[in-house]
This record gives C-alpha cells, structure tokens and sequence, in this order.
C-alpha cells in the first residue's frame, strides 16, 4: 500500500490566517515516519500551490470564492490522479474548504471504479453553510452543503458531476457548532449527525458502529478530519476552538474503530494552524491519531 502526502497551504477559506502553515507542522512532527512505521509505502508530493490570500471582505456571502475555486480545482486534480495510479491520497490542510475539492475526486473516482461511497466528517462544525445562511461568508463553513449541490456553480461543479455526493453518504461526528439558519438547513437535508450530546449520551463506540454501519468490501471509506474536533484543551492549534469536543481517548477509539473496517482509502487533515499552536502539539497529536488510524494499536489485534 502507498500514500501520497499532498500539501495544500492555503487559508483562503478560513477566518484565522495560519491554516497555510499545515501541510508542514505535520512533516515537522513525523508523519511521514509515522506513516512508514505502519508498514505503508509514503510519497511525498510536496505542496500545491494557488493564489495567495486577498484578505478582503465576503461579496454576495463569499470571502475568495475565485481564490478558493482555484485552489479546490488544484486539489481535485492532485487528489484524483493519486486515486487513479492506485495510492491512497493524505490531503494535508490548508484549510476545510479544500474538503470539496478532495472529496469531489474521491466521488468521482468511486462513479468511475463502481465503489460506494462512505464520507465521515469529523468537526466541531457541520459545514453546511450557504452564502444565504453564512453569518461570517468564509468558505471552510460550506464544503459540505457545496459537495450535496448547494454552492456557487463554479464550486458544486468542480467534479464534472452535481450534486458531487448524496447527504446519505455522509456521517458527521463531534459536531456542537452549527450556525442557526444552518441547523434548519441539516434537518431539512436530513444529514446523520452523531453531535456531542449523542456522543456524552451513547458514547464514542456506539456513535462509530452506527457511523461504520451498513460498509461492505465494495465501500471506499473517506475521513475527513478537521482538527477542531478535538478538545481545544488537547488541540489549540486551530482557527475556531469549540469546547467540549472528544478527549483523547474518546478521539483515539474513533480512529482504531476506523482503522479496523480496514477500509479506509483517502483522508483530509485539515485546519491545523501552526501560529495557534503550542510549541507544535496539535500536529504531534494529529500524527499520533493518524497513526491509530492506520492500526497501531497497544496489543496485537485478535
Ligand atoms: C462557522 C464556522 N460555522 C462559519 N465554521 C467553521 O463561519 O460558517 N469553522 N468551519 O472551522
Ligand atoms: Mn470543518
Ligand atoms: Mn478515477
Ligand atoms: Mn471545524
């Protein structure tokens, strides 16, 4: 098995500068080792590269949108052709609004490989924002309502297909920030949310059987990791903190859950924000999960 490490420093959709430091305080704190370590085969791409941020105000509800088009169109591309020559792409944020271009290659990867599709969303954030319903118009807060079809023409078409995904293929977890009008807009939608009442209520290993349920051989499974889904107490380093997200033990059985569908087949790591961070913990932590999400487990599995 081969990964491919690609690096997408930008922060054109974020409300925070920083997120364009990603790509690298994860090379900092090992993940390439990390990775071989697990027994996989590690390509690094280097980093994409984009427009720089205007940082200019939202018109008609977007910050950047043509800045983060070019940069989604980057990724889609870089993303599809790993999948295409059979590696598993790590995408390496940069900020989430560049989930729509990863995740619209892995959908269309799928269409073209006949494989079903199972996305999970990791985030303190829903994400479903439109630049109706935006209280900030940072495109991080609507990757996924653009990857269901709900976004400016030249976002929702970057993967040649609209809608790019189906609501039913997703499955969100950790979610305890959603803006108002967008709650409505998860509910009429009907997107799987599994928020952190769900979680406090039911507990992490319940949450991910449900979110792992209904997989067969036939599923390419998708994880999308936006780093403030953790705790702000164990992960500082990110834009837009959010209290009362998973522990580190709650994060870590998410991850080897995830890990033993032995599914997994390409996976964002997005909004990591170095100039936020202390003394590189959040991306240390980020590589210590990614590390149980490739099987690395305290004894040999049974
Ligand atoms: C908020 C924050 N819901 C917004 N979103 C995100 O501006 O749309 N922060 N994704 O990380
Ligand atoms: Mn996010
Ligand atoms: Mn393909
Ligand atoms: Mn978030």
């Amino acid at each position: 098995r081969t990964v491919s490490l690609i690096g997408a420093p930008t922060d054109v959709g974020a409300g925070a500068r920083g997120a364009s430091m990603g790509p690298e305080a994860l090379r900092v704190a090992g993940l390439g080792p990390a990775l071989q370590a697990r027994g996989v085969q590690v390509l690094d791409r280097g980093n994409l590269s984009g427009p720089p941020n205007p940082w200019l105000p939202p018109v008609d509800g977007y910050r950047h949108l043509d800045e983060v088009v070019a940069w989604n169109r980057a990724v889609h591309e870089a993303v599809h052709g790993e999948l295409q020559q059979g590696r598993m792409p790590i995408l390496l944020g940069g900020d989430h609004c560049l989930g729509l271009g990863s995740i619209s290659a892995v959908a269309r990867h799928c269409r073209e490989t006949g494989k079903k599709l199972r996305v999970l969303w990791l985030d303190a954030h829903a994400d479903f924002n439109t630049n109706q319903l935006t209280p900030s118009g940072n495109i991080h807060g609507m990757p996924v309502a653009c990857l269901c079809g709900f976004g400016p023409q030249a976002l929702i078409e970057i993967g040649g297909h609209v809608p790019a995904i189906s609501p039913k293929w997703i499955r969100q977890i950790g979610i305890r920030s959603v803006d108002e009008g967008e709650k409505r807009f998860v509910h009429e939608q009907d997107l799987e949310v599994f928020d952190m009442r769900y979680i406090d209520e039911m507990g992490m290993r319940h949450t991910m059987e449900l979110a792992l349920a209904t997989l067969d051989a036939n599923t390419h499974l998708h994880v999308s990791f936006d780093v403030d889904f953790l705790d702000p107490e164990i992960a500082p380093g990110v834009g837009t903190t959010i209290p009362g997200g998973p522990t580190y033990r709650e994060a870590q059985l998410c991850m080897e859950m995830i890990a033993d569908t032995g599914l997994l087949a390409s996976l964002d790591v997005m909004e990591l924000n170095p100039a936020l961070d202390v003394r590189n913990k959040t991306a240390e932590l980020a590589v210590d999960l990614i590390e149980s999400l490739f099987g690395k487990s305290t004894l040999m599995r049974k």
